[in-house]
């Protein structure tokens, strides 16, 4: 099929010359629009009119110019909600499975004060369209993005200003074709055998396992600055003892200088330090630190960071007021931990996707706050972005409730030779460009992952993963740097310039099916290869069975979900063994059940999920939950006791014995009114990960 844009920016120039364009393009910040003093948010979610170009060539969009007048007025118009995947809407299987472009339209109604001031500037931002999108403000092209998954957005002022009595009509255009150079990768293959196939057949092929879901994925909406704003700040946080920094750099758009006054407060709104000029340190005595959940009863401390910006142009003055959460906190790798804030930490936590029935991958609020209650239920503290960034709310949910990120871009499915040369790898350069300029300021981001199980073994990953990896700690210097492999460790090319090894297996799965004798062997090899070679720390990264739920069988055989948990125990023996060495974390594939292309493998979806895809626990979250409280006790440096989901009643002691706290919260479920004999199992060391010792003794 022809994709009207054959994304011919990578066709033909040279990886050098392009990496001089990346370095010298104008840097723009992508700050989430946030209300304030100075700016308004219009948000434009709600049903849009809808048309899929389902001509022969896709192209007839195009062809007639479908933006140039009302959509309705050139065909017939469905509706379509936005946020949503469009893939799930209706009952035409055609649409479900379409690939080429759709175009989306409404009008909205413009402030007229934001029309009339030209001291503002109206922005309209596309938080995220699968895959190459076009935008048009009454007919006029304003902007056009290549990805999924991250925003874009547009200065629209001059177009609606020019008929400020015409209603302003927003045309997006997007299409899901993936190609070679395309993160994720694909292709398309044309059928021409006409004993087989009808004219014109062709199918997309996707080297990942999750459904190619497409459309307008998350908010769409209209925000404004003033003319002379606040356009990017980028922190970066350290800590001294009881001493906090926040190292900051503010750039201005609109103008050459600005007087900028940034102030930091904490959570009950007191100013904790300020300062003025466009970077600049603040010090922050007796500082709260940023803590994961269950390694501190105050998780997620946000202080807010407030730049207000004035300045003048002539006679007119401008002021903008932006406000920045910012968690203090520390991130650094040995070569056998994961310290947070200097303490060792422990990644119990699942990989997701964004993925629900009906809605696809748009975001949905309630999903979001389901998962994140299940993922606090569960015990857990950390998920990976399998396999792409995650909408901004998520990301900010995370800040504010202490849990931690592996931030993946949509490196996913690089297994052609073809998809490691220089238009590939200039893509994803910028891809990762986009995503640190969008999530570096999230405390609860810890590592950016660039790729998730590519061809690492081929030739050309070496230069590859080389360059990216470099590129990207150039970005963002404060953190590390994996990707997700599932190489053979000898052969594995990205391997050496990574900072941990995050490792992907499935053994007695897709390797010794109907085994699990086999996982203790085999998954203690793979760390004692990994490990003995690169002597890094190692995550797990995805380990797992698919479970359909409600199957069941003893002795277990697979998909059925005594065989998932069966399955998760064996590997839990070994991570208990070796997370005393190098291992630094488990994550779950997968925290719930998703939608995949069809295939044989796949019954409706992949059901690796301790959860279903209606976010229904199976049995095996049962053995997780409980693994993961244990782990949080034995793992998180503070509190040294933490509620288990289970007992619901505490009472508090100080326990103190060779001038060692020992503990400070006991279950109540059996206490007695007088003196009790409290039996209290000690945490061994804030610095070792070995676990519950045994209790020392009997305490009145
Ligand atoms: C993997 C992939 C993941 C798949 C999973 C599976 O290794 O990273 O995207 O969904 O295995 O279930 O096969």
């Amino acid at each position: 099929m022809a994709a009207r844009k054959c994304f011919g920016l990578h066709c033909v120039l040279y990886l050098c010359a392009l990496l001089e364009l990346v370095c010298l393009q104008e840097s723009r910040g992508m700050l989430f629009p946030r209300e304030s003093s100075s700016r308004e948010v219009k948000e434009l979610n709600g049903l849009w009119r809808f048309r899929a170009d389902t001509s022969a060539s896709r192209n007839e969009g195009f062809d007639r110019a479908w933006y140039k007048s009302p959509l309705a007025t050139t065909g017939p118009v469905l509706d379509m909600p936005v946020p949503a995947s469009y893939n799930d809407i209706s009952q035409d299987p055609t649409l479900r499975d379409f690939i080429g472009w759709v175009w989306y339209e409404r009008e909205v109604v413009v402030p007229s004060r934001w029309v009339q001031d030209e001291g503002t500037r109206v922005v309209l931002r596309v938080g995220s369209a699968h895959y190459y999108s076009m935008v048009w403000v009454n007919g006029v092209q304003v902007a056009e993005h290549e990805g999924g998954h991250l925003p874009f957005e547009a200065d629209i002022g001059e177009v609606i200003r020019k008929d400020p009595a015409e209603p302003c009509r927003i045309t997006i255009a997007v299409n899901n074709t993936l190609t070679l150079t395309t993160l994720p990768p694909g292709t398309i293959t044309h059928m021409d055998d006409r004993t087989k196939y009808p004219a014109g057949y062709f199918v997309q092929n996707i080297y990942f396992d999750f459904f190619n879901y497409a459309g307008i994925h998350r908010p769409v909406l209209l925000y404004t600055t003033p003319k002379i704003y606040v356009d990017d700040i980028t922190v970066s946080t350290n800590f001294l003892d009881n001493t906090g920094f926040v190292e900051y750099k503010v750039s201005i758009k609109g103008a050459t200088t600005a007087n900028l006054k940034v102030t930091l407060m904490d959570k009950d709104g007191h100013c904790v330090a300020t300062s003025n000029g466009a970077s600049g340190v603040l010090k922050v005595v007796d500082v709260s630190l940023w803590w994961p959940y269950l390694m501190h009863d105050n998780p997620g401390y946000l202080y807010s960071m407030e730049v207000r910006l004035s300045a003048a142009d002539g006679q007119l003055q401008f002021e903008d007021v932006y406000s920045l959460p910012v968690g203090i906190r520390t991130v650094n790798v040995t070569s056998t931990q994961f310290l947070i804030n200097n303490k060792p930490f422990y990644f119990h936590g699942v990989n997701k996707h964004e993925d629900s029935d009906i809605r696809g991958k748009g975001l949905d609020w309630p999903l979001i706050v389901k998962d994140f209650n299940l993922i606090k239920w569960l015990g857990a503290n950390s998920f990976r972005t399998s396999h792409y960034p995650y909408a901004e709310e998520i990301m900010q949910m995370c800040d504010r409730h202490g849990i931690v990120v592996i931030d993946e871009c949509p490196g996913v499915g690089i297994k052609d030779i073809r998809s490691f040369g220089n238009a590939s790898l200039a893509h994803h350069l910028s891809v990762m460009d986009e995503l640190v300029r969008r999530d570096k300021n999230h405390p609860s981001v810890v590592m950016w992952s660039v790729a998730n199980e590519p061809a690492a073994e081929m030739p050309p990953a070496d230069y590859y993963f080389k360059t990216l990896i470099k590129h990207t700690k150039t970005l963002d210097p404060t953190r590390p740097v994996t990707y997700i492999t599932d190489s053979n460790y000898a052969r594995d090319k990205g391997a050496p310039y990574v900072d941990v090894i995050c490792v992907n297996s499935y053994f007695s799965w897709y390797h010794d099916p109907g085994h699990m004798e086999v996982i203790p062997i085999q998954l203690n090899t793979q760390f004692e290869n990994w490990f003995g070679k690169y002597k890094k720390p190692i995550i797990q990264s995805e380990y797992g069975a698919d479970a359909v739920p409600g199957l069941h069988s003893d002795p277990p055989m697979m998909f059925t979900e005594e065989y998932q948990k069966n399955v998760l125990k064996r590997y839990h023996s070994v991570f208990d063994e070796k997370r005393k060495q190098y291992v630094i974390g488990e994550l779950i594939w997968n925290f719930a059940d998703f939608m995949t292309a069809q295939g044989i493998t796949r019954v409706v979806g992949n059901k690796k999920g301790i959860f279903t895809r209606q976010r229904q626990p199976k049995s095996a979250a049962y053995i997780l939950r409980e693994r993961y409280w244990r782990l949080a006790n034995a793992t998180g440096t503070l509190p040294l006791w933490t509620d288990t989901p289970a007992q619901t009643s505490w009472v508090t002691r100080e326990v103190v014995r060779n001038g060692f706290h020992m503990a400070k919260r006991f279950n109540t479920r059996n206490l007695f009114s007088g003196s009790n004999r409290i039996h209290a199992e000690v945490y061994a060391t804030l610095d070792c990960l070995t676990g519950f010792t045994e209790s020392p003794g009997l305490f009145t």
